[in-house]
């Protein structure tokens, strides 16, 4: 029981102190609704944005196609970000994939596949 509470209270502290990071310095959170489809559009995405430059940590929700990027807004910017995504083979909001990258995307992982 007592070590249950400690990690309570662990948890509590660290989630605090990820709050406060968030609202501290550059770190921008943004959501980018994307074409993709499946679980390995998921992970060609988010190592996409691993290797970006300036971004700090990214999440895509298969379910809702939304890809939530945490990034420092000293390095990098949404348009940016957004251009790492089309050049993946994915819609970025409203700015198409990149041609060369749709195509060369798993049969899969193209938006006419999912048949959405
Ligand atoms: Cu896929």
């Amino acid at each position: 029981m007592k070590s249950l509470q400690n990690l309570g209270v662990a948890l509590l502290v660290f989630f605090t102190t990820l709050s406060v990071q968030a609202q501290n310095g550059n770190e921008k959170t943004i959501q980018i609704k994307t074409s993709a489809v499946c679980d390995m559009c998921k992970k060609s995405l988010e190592k996409a944005m691993a290797y970006e430059k300036g971004v700090k940590s990214s999440t895509l929700d298969v379910d809702s196609k939304m890809l939530t990027v945490t990034f420092d807004s000293k390095k990098t910017n949404e348009d940016k970000i957004k251009k790492a995504v089309n050049d993946t083979g994915y819609d970025a909001d409203d700015k198409p994939a990149t041609p060369r990258a749709y195509n060369k995307l798993d049969d899969c992982c193209r938006k006419e596949a999912g048949a959405h």
